[in-house]
């Protein structure tokens, strides 16, 4: 069982066989053109992206190796419906260890109730585990703690803290 048996889909959905007329896989150039931003949007403000520094930024993102953006398209529609990021943040502490972060967890209203978030979360989430990170973090809505919970993230006593500008 590839999710490692704590968290199950019914039906038995898998990154191969995400659901009819679906497919899971890296964030691709092309992309750009299927929506991506507009799902995007559904999470927080994209801003106006254009094709030139979305191809640079994501050109960059490769090239680091640790950025590991996946999407789910919708094959019949050519759009993306949904898209999660595993980002590995090197250290120098647990001897030499990585970090991994959870974000842009985004499933389009459109698609709701296809167990994609738990598919990309769990997916994400053994990855992390398979890259060797020590730990796996992300931030989310109060009202999300309940679904994160399910993948084994728990609350910790450390408070979140930003500075915006
Ligand atoms: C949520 C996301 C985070 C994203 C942030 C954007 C998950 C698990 N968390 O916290 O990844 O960066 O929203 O919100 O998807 P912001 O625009 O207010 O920074």
């Amino acid at each position: 069982d590839w999710s490692n048996n704590t968290v199950t889909f019914s039906p038995p959905i898998s990154p191969s066989s995400p659901g009819e007329g679906l497919v899971l896989r890296p964030l691709c150039m092309a992309d750009f053109n299927r929506g991506f931003f507009k799902v995007l949007s559904q999470l927080t403000k994209t801003g106006d992206v254009t094709p030139e520094q979305f191809a640079k930024k994501f050109e960059h993102m490769k090239s680091t190796g640790d950025y590991y953006v996946i999407v789910v398209e919708d094959t019949n529609m050519g759009q993306i419906v949904a898209t999660a990021t595993l980002i590995t943040e090197h250290k120098f502490i647990h001897s030499c260890a990585k970090r991994g972060r959870v974000e842009e967890v985004v499933v389009s209203d459109m698609c709701r109730g296809k167990q994609l978030g738990k598919l990309l979360v769990t997916a994400l989430t053994l990855l992390s585990k398979k890259l060797n990170c020590y730990k796996v973090t992300l931030e989310c809505a109060p009202k999300n703690v309940a679904f994160y919970q399910k993948f084994g993230y728990a609350a910790s006593d450390e408070t979140y803290m930003q500075c915006r500008f």
